[in-house]
């Protein structure tokens, strides 16, 4: 089959990668728990549940949002100058601008108290049902005038088919550091489009994520698919306020277009993952991932009760 000489999951329900691309149904739950009522109501988790995201609005505080950006100046034109192979900052394509920075939980700074803030995890506790951990984090920055946007893409088709996460009981929480518009690159979503999942086409060779990190190829869609799912069901742009948390699907499709406005769109992005459900061996994908892009050793576990 095209798919031989990977590791394969138990089952082949995401299997992908392939020769072509495919339509299929998610067989695992969205929300994992059962009847819950913090911090997100039974209404708003059957709403998360239907379109695979929910924004809960003014949930950090002003001042830490602050602190946050004020830390951001810190890192320089010199660091940007540092980028290196297996390093964690990535610029943008031929470019000497700061596109994103990883591993930012592990920082003693305040965006790395937020990322691990019980106000943030516990929603995520709730959602997934189960201990947690940070799969991966950054700091995504769609620089003023310079942002390029990322590809339609679901984050567990690439966590699932590079990093070896067997299953999509994870999610991303994102705190938006400035104003998210249409004009700065707020994030767009296919609503429900979790709840399939588009095998994407085509093989990589070596050490994708190098250049996927800077503009994405290999792990999206067939642009037929796109267009199928977004007849169906439109898209939505997640905008907000600073302070603002986007909770989305690690199977949701989305996608953002470049920054041409003035303004920034700094954005803290953290995915966890359930505890039950940590990496394996990379399914369908020769390389593992470098740690600071998909954690496998530096694992803190945030215990559900605690
Ligand atoms: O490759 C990844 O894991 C990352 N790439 C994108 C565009 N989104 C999810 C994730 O942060
Ligand atoms: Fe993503």
């Amino acid at each position: 089959s095209a798919f031989e000489g990977y590791a394969t999951p138990s089952d082949e329900s995401y299997k992908t990668r392939g020769e072509h691309a495919e339509v299929a149904l998610r067989s695992d739950p969205v929300v994992w728990c059962s009847a819950q009522v913090k911090p997100l109501s039974q209404a708003e988790l059957c709403a998360y549940e239907e379109t695979g995201f929910c924004i809960v609005r003014g949930l950090v505080p002003l001042q830490q949002i602050e602190a946050c950006k004020n830390h951001l100046q810190t890192f320089t034109n010199e660091d940007q100058l540092k980028v290196t192979d297996n390093c964690r900052f990535v610029t943008e394509a031929n470019s000497t601008v700061l596109r994103s920075i990883f591993a930012i939980h592990e920082d003693k700074s305040p965006l790395g108290e937020l990322a691990r803030a019980k106000f943030l995890t516990e929603y995520v506790q709730q959602i997934l049902d189960d201990d947690i951990y940070v799969h991966q984090s950054r700091v995504n920055l769609q620089a003023p005038f310079k942002g390029t946007g990322f590809s339609w893409h679901s984050d567990f088709e690439t966590w699932h088919a590079e990093d070896g996460m067997p299953r999509p009981r994870s999610l991303s929480a994102v705190v938006f550091l400035d104003q998210n518009a249409e004009y700065n690159g707020a994030l767009m979503v296919i609503p429900g489009s979790h709840k399939s999942f588009l095998r994407c086409p085509g093989r990589q060779k070596g050490a994708n994520w190098e250049k996927s990190l800077q503009s994405q190829v290999y792990g999206t869609p067939a642009e037929e698919h796109l267009r199928q799912l977004a007849e169906s069901n439109g898209i939505k742009y997640c905008t907000g306020a600073p302070g603002d948390v986007l909770f989305f699907d690690s199977n949701l499709l989305h996608a953002s277009s470049g920054n041409r406005s003035p303004f920034p769109r700094r954005n803290l992005f953290v995915a966890f993952n359930a505890w039950s459900n940590r990496l394996q061996a990379p399914f369908f994908s020769e390389e593992q991932r470098p740690e600071h892009v998909a954690h496998r050793q530096r694992v803190e576990r945030f215990p559900r009760s605690a």
